[in-house]
Order: structure tokens, then C-alpha cells, then sequence
């Protein structure tokens, strides 16, 4: 009461809200009038923002709070009443002609799409100081999966318009949710390398904010531990992307360009895109409103699983449960041994990749009416079996994912399989973690992310008729991996399985100790054989050959230790670096034709 003074208006009204919310507890320790004054106009600078980026309010936030940690001290199951089955859905195998056609279709989708790439993850499973997308996602060029990312998208772009009839949209727009860990290095790398190609108006940051965190069963707001005139907070999830495009307006201003698909993305899954075109054909050609990207899961992978779920009232819904929550779910429901593998081998039920793909008007009309609020729980670890108190504070969180939740049953959910050599390798693991994983299922790590994209260029080359020698075990930071020809291309070289086919003629052959990097759009492959290192890059309008026998004693592979401080970060949690002994270097800076041959 003796500070009311020194608050405005709006603020009055907020400390009215949080009294009525019964958080009198937050103003208990007040000094009078006079003392800490400006921390008092800082906390409710807090309060209103806290207020202010939470649809609904913190009024909302506490009522669900409430709701959310009863439910989860009665132990109640999120999923009772629901029975799982394993969903049908498109499951496509690369390089065949129903994929060519869907990966046709996407690109000719593409221009219709904006892209939204989640990235205010701090990534603290894998431990790495810097922010993720800035971590090379090869090093053989060294280029970061932002570069990637973006080089990607200026790529699509290029390709999808020149399919156009008329008129093109000539910019794929990018948003990039941050948040307080990664958004000013996220401005910084961007800035650094003049947005990779892109024009800085192509790419929108939006960032989350932290939520408030609960002391208790009754939601009481948590005081910092270190300063008792702020709210602890903590991060919300994923899932903040939904309400962030359509409080900020972006969405709105998609949907009235025209635009028709939003695609979203994570941190660090370096394949991705691979799987982009043939993805965006399905969400097309099917007409799906909500098209998530599933990999087979080997039971008890950490990604979540898309399940079919029944309820007892006849409604269903396809929709990922989270990986701790499918094994309970299925051992509830009829699948006495839980989440297993089957005779294949893998889990029946495909692992969420989380890249979805939205076509836009259902999503803006359901937005509309839930304001971008999704479906949140909560994961409070209680003190003892009387689940009275926590061990520390806990907060609401959500995921992007669960979206479809709140969707009709009317609304057209589906999902798309593809292989996981060709559309998944995250980085997310430290190297100690990664070497306990059980043998068998992926390790999720910098080495494992970087050795996929070897694997992935040599399995495509293969299937375009490359002979690619076959890969040697080797083990990185305690890891047994698949060492395949290090072979990496620009995304402007190829972005297609008929794109690759079209630069590859005659007799090609590549050996498994060589390294090749194609950095240019027209650079053809024909009657080479390569056992080295060979690296040709070339401007746009240099149309370059490249044949012959390259022989050379090309790049060598050195173990390093993750422990080995003096070796910079992003090289050791590899367990590995190149010695680059040898190579033939070649480039070309102007337009004209062409004939590499050594
Ligand atoms: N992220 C945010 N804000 C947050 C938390 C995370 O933007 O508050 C971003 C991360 O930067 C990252 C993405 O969200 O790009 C995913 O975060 P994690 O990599 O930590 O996600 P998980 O491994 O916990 O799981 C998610 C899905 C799983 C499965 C898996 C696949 O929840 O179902 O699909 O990714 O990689």
C-alpha cells in the first residue's frame, strides 16, 4: 500500500491482478517508500512484460499453471482415455519416381514458402559455449548451418522462380526465433557475414521471452534467489514460435503476399533440407493443412514418435508424444514391453524430426481464434511422494509440435517418412554423452552430424551412378562411425535428386580416403575418377567440366580428444580434424567455359 505512490496507473492495475492471483507474497519483503524505489518500478517493468508476452496474460498463466500442476499431482496422464495405434502416412523412398515427382512439385512450391527456423535453444545437452547454428556443419569448407541454411533457401528460391510462370515472388521470406541466450549472436553472426547472401530485409528475428517461474502446487510466482525484487524465469519451449508470428504480424503479412506454406526448422539438423523438396510436394499434392517430417525411430531414440491417438469418445488425432512419454502410453495401453523395436528393427511408430510444414490459411484462422497458444505442461520435480513441494522452481513449458492439438478433427494431419541417412543428423549430444548412447541407435553428436552429410553425398552420388567406394569404421571421441568419401556441394549445385543426375555423366568413381567439395552451380562431373582431395569452385556463369583421373594424397583424418583444450571447440567435440597434405585446387572467377582435368 505505502509504495502505491510511485507507480503509474497501469501499474496500480497490475499489482491488482497479482493480488487478486493471490501472489501477495511478492510484496511482503518491500522496503518503505524511499528505499530500492528504482528495483520496485524494475520489477513491475517485468510484470508487464511477462504480462504483455503471454497470450493471455499472467492471469492465463496462472490459471493453467494451477490447473496443469493439480492435474500432475493427481498423477493424472495426459493421454488417459486415448488409445495408441500406429498412423499410416507417406512413406517415400529416395530417388524413385514418386519421390522425383513430389521433389518437383516442392520446388515449385517454394516460392510460395517462408521459412521459420527455431533457434533460441541454448543446446545444453551438447555443452557448446557458442550459439548452435553457428557451429560449422561440416568442416571440410567450414561453412555454419546458418550459412547452410540460408545458402539453401537463396538456392530454392532461384530454383522455384525459374519454374514460374509470370509473375514471382521473388524473396523466400526467413524468421528466426532467438531468445535472450542466442539473440544478440545471432544479430552478430548475421551481421558479420552480411546475412549470408541474403538481403537483411529477407530475414526477421523474433524473440521469445522467458516465463515466470512457480515455487509451488498453487502457482506462486518464484522470486529470483538473487534479487528478491524480480520474477525468476525460465525458457518456455519451442512451442512460443506460434504466438511470436502472430503477435508480431508477420504471419499476416505472409498470408497477404500470397503466400502459402510456412515451414519450420531447428538448430542444427544438417540434412534437412535434403528432404525439403520431396516434403513440400507431399503437403501439396495431398493437401495437407499440417505435414510433419519423420524418420524410422529406433525405440527409445530421444525424439518423439507420431502416434495415432483414439479416445474413448471416437475422436483421434496423429500427433507426436514426446519420447518419456510413449513408453508409458504404450505399457498403459496394450504394448505390455513399452516403446520396442519390431522385426525391421525400428519402433513402429516414426520419429518426429520436427520440421513441419503449415499451409498458411488454416494456420492464420486457427491462430486467430487461440491467439498462438498452444497446448503447455508442466514437469515439476517434487521433493517427496507427497508431491507437496518442488526441489526447485518449475514453469510451463510447450513445443511446437503440438500445434495439431487443438485442430478439428476435420483438419488434414499427416506426415511424411523418409530415410534418416538422407533427412536427419542433429547435433545435440556432448561427446561424453554420445559415447554412452546403446549401440545401434544414433549418438546425435558433432561427429555423428558431420560424418551424415559424407554419408548422405556419397549414398546420392551412388544412386546417381557414382561409383563410391564403401565406408570404414573408424571411432571419434569414443564413437564407432561410418567413414564414407568426404564428399559436400553447395546447395546451389544441386538441390534435387534429378539436379544431381544432370551434373554426373560417364564413368565416375570416387575412393573412399577422397575428399571432393563442389562450391559452384555449374560444375559438371564427367568420367572422373578421384583418389585425393579436389576442391573446384567456380562463379555463377562459369560453366566448368571436371574429368580425368585426380589423383593426389588428398586430406588425412587425426583423432582429437574432446578434452584437448588447446584445439578450438567446434573441432574437438568432433574427435577429429583434417590434415589437409594435398589437393587440387581449382577456381574460377570468371564466366566462360571450362575443362578441369589434372
Ligand atoms: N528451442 C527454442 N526455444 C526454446 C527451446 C528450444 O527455440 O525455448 C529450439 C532449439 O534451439 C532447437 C529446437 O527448438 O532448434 C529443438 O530443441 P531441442 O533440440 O532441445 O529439442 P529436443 O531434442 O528436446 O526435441 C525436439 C522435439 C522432439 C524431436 C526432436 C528432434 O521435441 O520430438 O522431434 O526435437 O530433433
Amino acid at each position: 500500500q505505502k509504495n502505491l505512490s510511485l507507480l503509474s496507473p497501469e501499474q496500480v492495475e497490475l499489482a491488482k491482478m497479482l493480488l487478486e492471483k493471490e501472489q501477495s507474497h511478492l510484496f511482503q519483503h518491500w522496503s518503505e517508500p524511499g528505499v530500492n524505489d528504482d528495483e520496485k518500478r524494475a520489477f513491475f517493468d517485468q510484470i508487464a512484460k511477462l504480462n504483455s508476452s503471454y497470450p493471455g496474460g499472467l492471469v492465463a498463466y496462472v490459471n493453467t499453471a494451477r490447473e496443469l500442476l493439480a492435474d500432475s499431482k493427481a498423477g493424472k496422464n495426459p493421454y488417459d482415455g486415448f488409445t495408441p495405434s500406429v498412423p499410416s502416412g507417406e512413406v517415400l523412398t529416395y530417388g524413385d519416381d514418386n519421390f522425383v515427382q513430389f521433389e518437383e512439385a516442392g520446388v515449385k512450391e517454394a516460392r510460395k514458402a517462408a521459412f521459420v527456423l527455431v533457434a533460441g535453444g541454448l543446446g545444453e545437452r551438447l555443452g557448446y559455449n557458442g550459439i548452435k547454428v553457428a557451429l560449422p556443419r561440416e568442416t571440410t569448407t567450414g561453412t555454419c548451418f546458418l550459412q547452410h541454411y540460408i545458402e539453401t533457401i537463396l538456392a530454392l528460391q532461384e530454383a522455384s522462380c525459374s519454374l514460374a510462370e509470370g509473375n514471382c515472388q521473388p524473396e523466400i521470406p526467413l524468421a528466426i526465433m532467438t531468445s535472450d541466450d542466442t539473440h544478440l549472436r545471432t544479430m552478430e553472426l548475421l551481421g558479420k557475414n552480411s546475412f549470408f547472401g541474403m538481403k537483411p530485409t529477407q530475414v526477421k528475428l523474433l524473440k521469445q521471452e522467458k516465463v515466470a517461474c512457480l515455487d509451488d502446487n498453487e502457482a506462486h510466482l518464484a522470486l529470483d534467489p538473487h534479487n528478491k525484487y524480480r520474477i525468476q524465469t525460465k525458457p518456455h519451449g519451442h512451442g512460443d514460435v506460434h504466438s511470436l508470428l502472430y503477435s508480431s504480424g508477420l504471419l499476416k503479412v505472409w498470408h497477404d503476399a500470397g503466400l502459402r506454406w510456412v515451414l519450420f526448422f531447428q538448430d542444427t539438423n544438417g540434412l534437412l533440407f535434403k528432404a525439403i523438396p520431396a516434403a513440400l510436394g507431399v503437403s501439396a499434392i495431398k493437401q495437407y493443412h499440417v505435414n510433419s517430417l519423420a524418420v524410422p525411430r529406433k525405440a527409445k531414440e530421444a525424439i518423439g514418435g507420431i502416434t495415432k491417438l483414439t479416445h474413448k469418445d471416437g475422436r483421434t488425432m496423429v500427433i507426436n508424444v514426446e519420447y518419456n512419454q510413449l513408453d508409458p502410453l504404450l505399457r498403459a495401453s496394450g504394448y505390455p514391453d513399452g516403446d520396442v523395436n519390431s522385426e525391421t528393427g525400428y519402433s513402429p511408430f516414426p520419429g518426429n524430426i520436427n520440421q513441419l510444414i503449415f499451409e498458411i490459411g488454416p494456420y492464420i484462422e486457427e491462430l486467430t481464434k487461440t491467439g498462438g497458444a498452444i497446448k503447455e505442461f508442466v514437469n515439476p520435480k517434487y521433493k517427496d511422494a507427497t508431491k507437496t513441494a518442488f526441489k526447485s522452481s518449475t514453469r510451463l513449458e510447450c513445443m511446437m509440435q503440438d500445434y495439431p492439438k487443438t485442430l478439428p478433427p476435420s483438419a488434414r494431419v499427416g506426415f511424411t517418412v523418409m530415410d534418416a541417412w538422407l533427412a536427419y543428423a542433429p547435433v545435440k549430444n556432448n561427446p561424453e554423452d554420445a559415447a554412452k548412447v546403446p549401440k545401434g541407435n544414433p549418438y546425435h553428436s558433432a561427429t555423428s552430424g558431420e560424418m551424415a552429410i559424407y554419408r548422405s553425398h556419397s549414398l546420392i552420388l551412388r544412386k546417381a551412378g557414382v561409383k563410391i567406394d564403401d565406408p570404414v569404421i573408424q571411432v571419434f571421441n569414443g564413437q564407432e562411425v561410418e567413414v564414407w568419401s568426404r564428399v559436400v556441394w553447395k546447395p546451389k549445385w544441386a538441390l534435387t535428386f534429378s539436379e544431381v543426375k544432370s551434373k554426373v555423366s560417364g564413368n565416375c568413381s570416387i575412393s573412399q580416403r577422397s575428399t571432393m567439395a563442389i562450391k559452384g552451380r555449374d560444375i559438371a562431373l564427367e568420367d572422373l575418377s578421384l583418389d585425393g582431395a579436389l576442391i573446384t569452385e567456380a562463379v555463377d556463369g562459369a560453366e566448368v567440366k571436371v574429368g580425368g583421373s585426380v589423383q593426389n594424397k588428398g586430406w588425412t583424418i587425426e583423432n582429437v580428444d574432446y578434452k584437448e583444450t588447446s584445439i578450438p571447440e567446434e573441432i574437438r567435440i568432433r574427435g577429429f580434424r583434417f590434415n589437409k597434405v594435398e589437393q587440387l585446387e581449382k577456381t574460377y572467377t570468371d564466366p566462360g567455359k571450362y575443362f578441369l582435368k589434372p
